[in-house]
């Protein structure tokens, strides 16, 4: 790192969420003067953070670039409930658990407003950040690194000029609007038909957890779906996720508690069915959005990172780790072209795209085999189908879903190897239907075996063949 190339360089960075935060941290870091604005008061001194989504799954993305803060340890030993596996809700109320896989890999719930505090926190041991709480983005203007900034309690507009202006405002962000204007800048978002309501699980009167804690639970319902993660207060945040006209059909308690009976019948005494009620009726759902675009920079002085650049739907429980590990992204970038930003930002946005769009798309093909997944024996068979692979070929079978959250190959690589995964699977797949056909032929023909052993062997040798053939055309199956 080249202390001399950052340390008169000025970053103004618009948000200080999850990503936000974090970038402003590894910049400082590396020795830049940082700004870091946040339209809300800072929320290490409010009672209640509105808002979305209560807490998180954290895997190793994300914590990668917790690390490269120094923050990994107190975010996962403090505010970290280890998730080993699903539990699967059936509709008679049983239950079934998969264990994510034999070395014990987990992810961990994590509350959103602890990590946006650790960070906040690690912001303030850096000398060379300053925090602007309270400060809306107006107008920016990315080629000159240029911001305007609303105190709201003020009233006042500040102006700052900085080197590096970076967006980290959220999918809704300002900052790519003003990108828009670029040219060559492309960009696309897109409402899915579902919305997400949270409800909660108290704990015990015990003061216990109400279900078995270290898992992440789900209800598997095709077009609805529900699941849970564990707080730290022995809580559950719920997570229900339907089309918005079903959130809209549902107007009385009586329907609401028959819906409930219908589809989540151990939930409304875990819930409890007064509170079912009350949050049901109270809460709004939410719409999810998701959002493409690139390029991610402008000139040297312009970049948008996290939802801002990606904003994905929650399916794969990766928009958090995605935006972490863009902060690593870049800063690997800035030690290789020693932090000339002319030749780093482009890179970025280079690199990072097509990672960032595979991600996306992932997230949104999630989202319709969940909705398709309608029960769970199918779940669990599809489950045991991908464990039973990756048993056979350890070294070169993980299921998508264990590439995605347990490794950091890039997303688009673990979208290849999922492609080629599936034409072995049809290959194998149709020469055991004619290998049925033939032995079919066998027991009308006896006779002939021995002309039909040749022809499946042959068709064995064709299978193997081509399986050799796609191992070989895809250069990342073998690490
Ligand atoms: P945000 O967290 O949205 O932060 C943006 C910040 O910018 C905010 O603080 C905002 O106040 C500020 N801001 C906005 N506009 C302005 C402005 N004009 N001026 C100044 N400041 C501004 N991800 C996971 O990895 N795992 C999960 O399990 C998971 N579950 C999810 C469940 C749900 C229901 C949803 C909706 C999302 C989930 N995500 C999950 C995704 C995750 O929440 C986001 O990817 C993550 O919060 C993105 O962080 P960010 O910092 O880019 O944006
Ligand atoms: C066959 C069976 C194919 C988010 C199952 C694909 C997502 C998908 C929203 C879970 C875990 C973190 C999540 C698994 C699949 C978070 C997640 C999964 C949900 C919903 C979620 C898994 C927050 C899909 N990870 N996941 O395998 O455990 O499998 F159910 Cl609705």
């Amino acid at each position: 790192m080249n202390q001399d190339m950052t340390k008169n360089k000025v970053v103004s960075v618009v948000g200080a969420g999850l990503v936000g935060t974090l970038e402003a941290c590894l910049l400082a870091q590396r020795g830049y003067q940082v700004h870091l604005y946040e339209y809300r008061p800072d929320i290490r001194t409010l009672e209640h953070v509105p808002g979305r989504s209560i807490n998180l799954a954290m895997s190793v993305r994300g914590r990668t670039g917790l690390r490269a803060a120094g923050v990994e340890d107190r975010v996962i030993r403090h505010h970290g409930i280890p998730m080993h596996g699903r539990m699967i809700h059936n509709t008679d109320g049983s239950t079934r658990s998969i264990p994510y896989n034999k070395d014990r890999q987990c992810i961990y719930s994590v509350g959103r407003r602890f990590v946006n505090e650790v960070l906040l926190d690690r912001a303030d041991e850096l000398p060379n950040i300053t925090t602007h709480f309270s400060h809306k983005l107006v107008s920016c203007k990315l080629e000159k690194g240029e911001a305007t900034f609303l105190n709201t309690v003020t009233g006042e507009e500040v102006t700052r000029e900085a080197d590096l202006l970076v967006g980290c405002d959220g999918a809704y962000s300002n900052v790519r609007k003003s990108m828009m204007r670029q040219p060559f800048f492309n960009y696309s978002q897109n409402y899915i038909p579902h919305g997400y309501m949270e409800l909660c699980i108290p704990p015990t009167p015990e003061g216990e957890f109400a279900m078995p804690p270290n898992y992440l639970h789900i209800w598997p319902r095709g077009k609805f779906m529900m699941i849970a993660l564990p707080n730290q207060d022995r809580s559950w945040t719920v997570t229900l996720f339907m089309p918005f006209p079903l959130f809209e059909g549902i107007t009385a308690s009586e329907q609401l508690l028959s819906f409930f009976k219908t589809y989540y019948p151990d939930a409304i005494p875990l819930i409890g069915r007064e509170k079912l009620i009350n949050d049901f009726f109270s809460n709004k759902a939410l719409p999810m959005i998701y959002v493409k675009c690139s390029p991610y920079h402008v000139g040297a002085t312009g970049l948008i990172m996290g939802d801002a650049a990606h904003a994905m739907v929650p399916f794969y429980g990766q928009g958090m780790n995605c935006g972490m590990e863009d902060c690593v992204v870049l800063n690997e970038l800035l030690d290789q072209y020693d932090d000339d930003l002319a030749a780093a930002l482009p890179a970025y946005s280079a690199k990072r795209n097509p990672d960032a769009e595979a991600i996306v798309d992932l997230a949104l093909y999630n989202y319709i085999e969940m909705r398709d997944l309608v029960n769970s024996r199918s779940f669990l068979l599809r489950k045991k189908f991908d464990d039973l692979l990756s048993t056979i070929l350890p070294s070169y079978w993980l299921p998508l879903y264990t590439m995605v959250t347990f490794t950091r190959q890039p997303y688009h690589r673990c979208i290849a190897k999922k492609k080629w995964q599936d034409r072995v699977v049809k290959n194998i797949l149709s020469v055991a239907g004619m290998a049925g056909v033939g032995a079919g032929v066998v027991l009308a023909k006896t006779d002939s075996l021995h002309t039909l052993s040749c022809s499946i062997l042959s068709q064995l040798s064709t299978l193997l063949t081509k399986t050799w053939a796609a191992a070989t055309s895809v250069p990342a199956i073998r690490q």
